[in-house]
């Protein structure tokens, strides 16, 4: 079913779209500006794009508190601190671009230094300026001749899967939930079955299509089963998934970037329509750094 399909089913979650959606080059070290939550699947794509990309010097990063409130996404110290600009909140960076906007205050936020203004709060966007700037290192994750097949993988994801969990967390009415629970395991099916032939989603080494998806992946065990009630399966029962999982953590930098404390405590305090008494739980046990153990054919 198209989103818009899924949309109109009565009680469905909607996201809505990122509205600051301009195109930067990345050309000058210190200009542009990283504020992020770990907690966040979107901000976490970005982290990581970030990191691969080694762009540590020439883009900053800020941390925001995984602890969300009324009035948004905040520095609250320590290491939640925004020494670039010494915001507070990151409504601050939202009324500063824009005075008076009163839409959505999320998280991820590429903020110009120079200008005073967000450049792009959109993740999927903001990955692919990290990818191309002249400023990175790293291998090239979206590759002229796989986009085709990036962006289709892409866009299954995205709405069974990335935003899927959302659907199944936040529906408001039975048909709804259970349209977007069949819709998101039978991509799991789909993806345990894909990754028990290739290694990564679109070949042999990883493309943003695997990076846009593990911090999904990494959430699952720990919060969409139990909080969003995606628990027709575990990830750990999917042997394929669950090892790809493990060999994208354990890839070089990628496992500071999984913050697990802070993400338990951001979905279980933050949503209280879900979660009323807030009480985090305290499993499940889960070891990333088992060994993985695919069976993967000779290429
Ligand atoms: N499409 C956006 C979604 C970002 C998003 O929804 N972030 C959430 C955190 S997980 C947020 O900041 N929510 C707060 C709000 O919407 O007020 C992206 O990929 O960057």
């Amino acid at each position: 079913m198209s989103p818009l399909a899924q949309a109109a089913l009565p009680g469905a979650f909607e996201r809505s779209q990122s509205v600051f959606r301009e195109q930067a080059q990345i050309v000058t070290p210190g200009r542009y500006h990283l504020y992020v939550a770990s907690a966040c699947p979107w901000c976490h794509r970005t982290i990581i794009v970030h990191k691969l990309k080694g762009l540590e010097q020439a883009v900053g990063i800020s941390y925001l508190d995984p602890i969300r409130d009324e009035r948004g996404w905040a520095f609250t110290g320590g290491r939640y601190e925004d020494p670039v600009e010494g915001m507070a909140f990151l409504a601050e960076a939202y009324e500063r671009s824009r005075p008076g906007y009163d839409g959505r205050l999320s998280a991820p936020v590429l903020w110009d230094r120079q200008e005073q203004r967000i450049v792009n709060n959109e993740s999927s966007e903001i990955i692919r300026m990290f990818n191309s700037s002249p400023l990175a290192g790293g291998p090239d994750l979206y590759p002229e001749p796989l986009r085709e097949k990036i962006d289709a993988i892409n866009r299954r994801i995205y709405e069974t899967v990335n935003d899927g969990v959302y659907r199944c967390g936040f529906a408001r009415r039975q048909h709804a939930y259970e349209h977007a629970v069949l819709a998101l395991f039978d991509s799991l099916d789909w993806l345990d079955e894909l990754l028990g032939k290739r290694r990564y989603l679109a070949g042999e080494q990883p493309t943003e299509a695997d990076w846009r998806l593990f911090p999904t992946l990494v959430r699952f065990d720990p919060v969409y089963v139990g909080h969003f009630k995606c628990n027709l399966r575990r990830l750990i029962d999917y042997r394929n998934l669950w090892s790809y999982t493990r060999e994208l953590y354990q890839r070089p930098g990628v496992s500071e970037t999984v913050a697990l404390d802070e993400i338990k405590r951001h979905y279980y305090m933050t949503h209280s329509s879900i979660n009323p008494t807030r009480i985090v739980p305290l499993g499940p046990l889960i070891d990333f750094d088992a060994p993985p153990d695919r069976t993967l054919p000779a290429i």
